[in-house]
């Protein structure tokens, strides 16, 4: 057992007993036993969530600084140094520094989080991650008063991440959000997934999960976190920002310029695959779709 898995093993047992037996209806809901009406705010599931096979989750990935087939995660990832890790915060924070994962890990309240990913590419799969709130975090480093964004960046190694020499993106791989997204008790610090470390290929050791958004947003491997007054340079948005906006809010009547967003492939879904529906926000609209309120979700995609 990793030292990583330990800890999470630990905190799992702190969790306190209101979210576990929330996680236990889920459980329920998923297999088929009826999901009642109890999954609160914080741990809301759509519907019961059949997550993906390990093998699913860990064989057909976007990890574009190992390539961009979808198998190539899995086998070029390995590659990448995990530990030590040192993720630093910085910008408008109290207490910006280089914190060490350990540490991190050490005060986390590891919580089980299953959410269906919705990439923008118009395929999903529903992953059961380990982490904590990306909230609890930031209220550690004390997030001061002109903050109102939040920016990520990946490691970019080339000596461990072959896809750095194309220009695919301009590494490293940088995501964002606005305070109140980063806020959210929905978005997640992943650590694990099915109760494991991360595997490389899946963003390890710490990666953002933002359910109700399209796949890119949720940064892998993350080494940088810095909190500021203006809205972040985001590597997609400037491959293609006609095609790659900011928000990627999951937005079933708002297509991608070449494809309809309306429904997605479902990853593992037997050999000749399925369809359905896309759901706007991915299924997260009742705790999220307050946050855009106002907002031009044409203009603003
Ligand atoms: N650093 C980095 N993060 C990334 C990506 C990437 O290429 N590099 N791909 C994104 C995309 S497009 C998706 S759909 C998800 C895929 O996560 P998964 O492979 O764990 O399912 O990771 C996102 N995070
Ligand atoms: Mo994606």
């Amino acid at each position: 057992m990793s030292r990583i898995w330990k800890s999470q093993f630990k905190d799992h047992h702190v969790t306190d007993e209101a979210l576990y037996l929330n996680r236990r209806q889920w459980m329920a809901g998923a297999a088929g036993l009826g999901l009642g009406a109890i999954a609160g705010p914080a741990l809301a599931a759509p519907e019961g969530l059949e997550p993906n096979s390990y093998e699913d989750i860990t064989n057909y990935n976007n990890y574009y600084e190992f390539g961009t087939g979808k198998s190539d995660p899995a086998k070029y990832a390995h590659t990448l140094t995990t530990s030590p890790w040192t993720v630093t915060i910085d910008g408008l924070v109290d207490k910006p520094g280089d914190y060490q994962l350990e540490d991190i890990l050490a005060k986390a309240q590891i919580e089980e989080r299953i959410y269906r990913l919705r990439c923008v590419e118009a395929w999903s799969m529903v992953i059961p991650w380990n982490g904590f709130t990306l909230a609890s975090l930031l209220e550690r480093a004390g997030v001061q008063s002109g903050a109102k964004y939040v920016a990520f960046e990946t490691a970019a190694r080339p000596e461990e991440m072959p896809g750095l020499r194309y220009p695919v993106l301009d590494w490293p791989y940088r995501e964002g959000l606005r305070l109140d997204e980063a806020m959210h008790p929905l978005t997640l610090m992943a650590t694990g997934l099915y109760g494991k470390d991360l595997p490389n290929q899946n963003g390890a050791p710490i990666r953002l999960v933002v359910p109700w958004k399209y796949g890119f947003k949720s940064i892998k491997s993350i080494t940088r976190i810095t909190l500021q007054e203006d809205q972040p340079f985001t590597s997609w948005k400037d491959a293609n920002h006609r095609e790659y906006g900011f928000y990627s809010n999951v937005n079933p009547t708002v297509d991608h310029p070449r494809w309809s967003q309306a429904t997605e492939r479902v990853i593992g879904a037997g050999l000749f695959g399925s369809r359905r529906e896309t759901d706007m926000y991915n299924g997260y609209g009742e705790e999220v779709a307050s946050l855009y309120d106002g907002m031009d979700l044409q203009k603003n995609y």
